[in-house]
């Protein structure tokens, strides 16, 4: 499904979602700009989202088959492709294993980090001593979880965080190439830097080795670049990894507390949606 959507288009715009309600949201969400039609073609299934829904910490404290199990019900709502985010994909025995049920979960792609030990996210950079793992086993684990591929259209992602722990641009390159050659099918590259110079570098070397491997980013810390400048310099795919979740938790400390401070909920109606906008997104139509 990815790769097809590839073939029609450069670059592709996938966002987070962790429920029901949020996909039944963004499936509706299009802005148009002169003739050209803006809407999303795919949703990140983020371990950080998932987590903070149920109020843990984004270190792979929640289960795989509990999230995998979740999106379920998002699964039955839409076609969108679904990318979702395996965290370091713990050892290769178990990556291998939650690639088959991905798969059998209609999941179209997953992601893993070349990170080791107590995964934390990867937002909070180098000073939590997060540690990049060594890039042979690295390269087993997806080694093995391509062996349980049985869908043409299946992809698993390698996520190069090589970058926010430190490592030159070469290293990083070098891990991604060895990624590549035990099978993975494209390249996330993060970076937590708050200008894209870093993915602007790596992507213009990568596209040169291997231009048809799709590589895809998260401009959460870099967020002035715009879809075309990013579709420039040859991502595939951007991704918005958590800005539904971030945006809830501010409509609801706002609606919460200015409850209490205008005692009536008169002053704030307008920023709720309507009753009869909420009746009418689950009748589906
Ligand atoms: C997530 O959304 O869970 C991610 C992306 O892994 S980041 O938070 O940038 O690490
Ligand atoms: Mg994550």
């Amino acid at each position: 499904m990815i790769k097809k959507l590839l073939k029609n288009k450069k670059t592709l715009i996938f966002i987070e979602s962790h429920s029901v309600l949020s996909t039944l949201i963004i499936k509706k969400s299009f802005y148009k700009k002169k003739n050209k039609i803006y809407k999303y073609d795919g949703l990140w299934s983020s371990s950080l989202s998932d987590s903070l829904i149920q109020g843990i910490p984004d270190n792979e404290i929640l289960g795989l088959n509990e999230r995998i199990k979740n999106l379920s019900s998002i699964r039955s709502i839409t076609n969108l492709p679904i990318i979702i985010d395996f965290d370091t994909g713990r050892n290769p025995k178990y990556f291998s294993y939650y690639v088959n049920i991905a798969q059998k979960s209609n999941i179209d792609a997953v992601v893993i980090e070349d990170k080791i030990g107590i995964k934390q996210n990867s937002l909070l950079g180098i000073k939590n001593k997060q540690k990049i793992e060594d890039i042979e086993s690295y390269s087993n684990k997806i080694y093995e979880g391509k062996k349980s591929v049985y869908k043409k259209d299946f992809l698993i992602i390698a996520r190069m965080e090589g970058l926010i722990l430190g490592k030159s641009i070469d290293e990083t390159l070098n891990r991604s190439y060895k990624s590549i050659k035990a099978g993975a099918d494209a390249i996330l590259i993060h970076s937590i830097l708050n200008t894209p110079k870093e993915i602007i570098d790596f992507s213009k070397l990568h596209k040169k080795k291997y231009p048809n491997i799709p590589l895809i980013c998260i401009p959460t810390t870099y967020n002035k670049i715009k879809f075309n400048k990013l579709k420039e310099i040859g991502i595939n795919i951007i991704i918005y990894a958590n800005h539904i979740v971030r945006s809830s938790f501010k409509a609801i400390e706002k609606i919460s507390k200015d409850i209490l401070k205008y005692q009536r909920t008169y002053e704030i109606e307008n920023k709720c949606a309507s009753i009869s906008k909420i009746l009418k997104i689950t009748s589906r139509k």
